[in-house]
C-alpha cells in the first residue's frame, strides 16, 4: 500500500513537472511569437500629408567607401532615399573620378557629380593608424558599409568582415565585385568587362558584326541598383533578426540578370530556329549560341528601328517600330496596306515570321515621310507601340523630364549649373531633393565633432596625426 501510495505520489509529481513543463512551452513559444509579432508591428498611420513624413530611409547611416560608378551609384540612390550618406575618400586624392574627364579646369567632373550627390565626404587615410581608429568609430555608429574595392582591398585595410561584425554585430557590409566565388574572383572589373562576361556583348550587335557594347552602364549603374535592393532587404531583415549580413552583387551576375532573355533563347535552340530573329526570315541558319540579333526586339512582337524623315542628316531622325499583333489592323491601315488585314501571308503573326525584313522595309516607306514625333503621335492615336530615337540632346531638354525631376539641375561652387539624373524611383511619401555632391572632404570636421563625438583638441590631434590630410607622396600625387 505504501508502495502503491508512493508510485501514485511520484506520478502526479511527474504529472505536474510535466504540465509546469508544457505550460513553460507554451509560454516560450508564444513569447517568441509575441516577440516576432513585435517586430512585425506597423506604427501608427502617420497623419502626416503624404510626402510630409520624412523619406524612406530616414535614421540610416552609410559608410560609403565606393568608388568610380558602380558602388556610388548604389550610394546615391541610397541617399536619394534619405540615408544619411558618408563617403570616405582618401585625403587630398578622393575618389579618382574627381578628377576624370574633366570638363570645367579644377573642378569636380560631371562623372563624380553625377554620382555623388545628397553624400557627405570625409577624408581618411584608412592605412594610418588614427585614420583606422577613426574609421572603427564610423563602424559602431553606421549601419550599412558600401564597397567597391579591388578583392581584398577592404581586408588589407584592416576592415575584415570578423572586424566589422566584432565591432556592430548590426553593420550590413555590402559589395560589388567584378565576379562572384570561382576561378575569376580575384580579378579588377570595369563597365565593358562585365558586359562582355556576363553574355550581353555576345548578343549585341549585327550579325555580320563583332559583338558590341552597350552605352547604358548595366555593367556598373545595372550592379549598383541591385546592391541597393540587396542593402535595402537586409535592413528589413535585420528588423527581425537585429544583426548585419554581408550583401554581393557581382557584376558579370548583375549583367546576366539584365541579359536574361538571351539565356532563355539558348535555351529555346535547343528546339528548333528562333523565329522572331530575322535572321530566320533571311533563311540564314543558327549556330550553336544565340546570334546577335541587331535591332530585333528582345521579346515576342517583332520590332525595328526605321528611319524617318530627315534621316539623311540627322543621325537620331529614326524611330522605334513594334508590329505587335493586336493591333495589326491598325498598322495596315496607317501605312495605306489595308490587304495585308486579311491576306494569308501576312494575316496571322506565324505567317508574317518570315517576311519581317520585307513588312519592315515596307513600313519604313510610310515612316520616312514623317518626323519620328509625327510618326509617334499617329501610331499612338491607335495603340501602336513606337519609340522615338531620342538623342541625349534632346533628353537634356525635355520639359516633362525636368518637371518629374529625373533630369535636374543642381547649382555648384567651383562649377556652377550642371545637369544630373535625379531619383529614377518615383515614392508618393519619400520625395527626393537632389543636393550637389560635396567637395572633396568638405564634412570631415562636421562628421568627426558631430557624428563621432570628437572635441576640438582631438580634431587638432587628428589632423596633426596626417589621418585627415594629404601624406607627402598624396600631395605630390594630387597636384
Ligand atoms: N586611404 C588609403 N588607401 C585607400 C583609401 C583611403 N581612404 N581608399 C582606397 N585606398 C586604397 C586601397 O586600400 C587599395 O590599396 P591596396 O591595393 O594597396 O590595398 C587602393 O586604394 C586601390 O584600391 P582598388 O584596387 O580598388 O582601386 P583600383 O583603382 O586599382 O581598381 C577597380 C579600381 C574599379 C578596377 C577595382 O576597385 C575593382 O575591381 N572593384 C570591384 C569591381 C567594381 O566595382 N568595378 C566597377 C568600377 S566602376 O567602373
Amino acid at each position: 500500500m505504501a508502495v502503491r501510495k508512493k508510485a501514485s505520489k511520484a506520478k502526479a509529481k511527474t504529472k505536474s513537472k510535466t504540465r509546469a513543463a508544457s505550460k513553460k512551452a507554451v509560454k516560450l513559444k508564444s513569447k517568441k511569437l509575441a516577440t516576432k509579432a513585435a517586430a512585425n508591428v506597423l506604427p501608427k498611420i502617420s497623419t502626416k500629408p503624404y510626402g510630409q513624413a520624412g523619406k524612406a530611409l530616414d535614421g540610416v547611416r552609410v559608410l560609403d567607401f565606393t568608388h568610380v560608378q558602380s558602388g556610388p551609384t548604389c550610394t546615391q540612390l541610397l541617399a536619394y532615399m534619405g540615408a544619411d550618406v558618408i563617403k570616405v575618400e582618401r585625403p587630398g586624392v578622393g575618389d579618382i573620378t574627381r578628377g576624370q574627364l574633366r570638363d570645367v579646369p579644377n573642378a569636380d567632373s560631371l562623372y563624380f557629380t553625377m554620382l555623388n550627390a545628397n553624400k557627405r565626404s570625409i577624408t581618411i587615410d584608412s592605412k594610418n593608424p588614427k585614420g583606422k581608429e577613426i574609421l572603427d568609430r564610423l563602424v559602431k555608429t553606421c549601419d550599412v558599409l558600401v564597397e567597391n574595392f579591388a578583392p581584398g582591398a577592404l581586408d588589407r585595410m584592416g576592415l575584415t568582415w570578423e572586424h566589422i561584425h566584432k565591432l556592430n554585430p548590426r553593420m550590413i557590409v555590402a559589395s560589388v565585385k567584378g565576379f562572384g566565388p570561382g576561378p575569376y574572383e580575384d580579378c579588377k572589373v570595369y563597365e565593358n568587362v562585365a558586359q562582355c562576361a556576363g553574355g550581353a556583348a555576345s548578343t549585341t550587335g549585327f550579325r555580320n558584326g563583332p559583338p558590341l557594347v552597350t552605352s547604358a552602364q548595366i555593367g556598373d549603374s545595372g550592379t549598383g541598383l541591385h546592391l541597393a535592393l540587396g542593402i535595402v532587404a537586409a535592413l528589413y531583415q535585420r528588423n527581425r533578426t537585429g544583426r548585419g549580413q554581408r550583401v554581393l552583387a557581382a557584376m558579370q551576375d548583375g549583367v546576366l540578370n539584365l541579359a536574361r532573355v538571351k539565356l532563355r533563347d539558348q535555351q529555346r535552340l535547343k528546339h528548333g530556329p528562333l523565329k522572331e530573329y530575322s535572321q530566320f526570315g533571311e533563311g540564314v541558319a543558327f549556330g550553336q549560341s544565340v546570334p546577335r540579333a541587331g535591332n530585333d526586339s528582345g521579346g515576342g512582337q517583332p520590332g525595328w528601328i526605321l528611319k524617318c524623315k530627315g534621316w539623311e542628316t540627322d543621325p537620331d531622325a529614326y524611330i522605334y517600330f513594334i508590329t505587335q499583333a493586336p493591333v495589326w489592323g491598325p498598322i495596315c491601315d496607317l501605312i495605306r496596306k489595308p490587304e495585308w488585314k486579311t491576306h494569308a501571308d501576312y494575316a496571322t503573326p506565324p505567317a508574317r515570321l518570315p517576311k519581317l525584313r520585307h513588312i519592315f522595309d515596307t513600313i519604313e516607306q510610310w515612316t520616312m515621310t514623317k518626323t519620328k514625333f509625327e510618326v509617334m503621335d499617329l501610331c499612338n492615336q491607335v495603340d501602336i507601340p513606337v519609340g522615338p530615337i531620342l538623342s541625349m540632346k534632346e533628353i537634356a531638354e525635355e520639359p516633362s523630364l525636368r518637371k518629374t525631376g529625373t533630369v535636374v539641375e543642381v547649382d555648384h561652387p567651383t562649377r556652377g549649373k550642371y545637369l544630373t539624373v535625379g531619383n529614377p524611383i518615383k515614392m508618393s511619401d519619400s520625395v527626393t531633393e537632389v543636393k550637389r555632391s560635396p567637395l572633396l572632404g568638405e564634412h570631415t570636421e562636421e562628421i568627426l565633432t558631430k557624428v563621432l563625438g570628437y572635441s576640438a583638441g582631438d580634431v587638432a590631434q587628428i589632423k596633426a596625426s596626417g589621418a585627415i590630410t594629404p601624406a607627402a607622396k598624396g600631395r605630390a600625387e594630387a597636384a
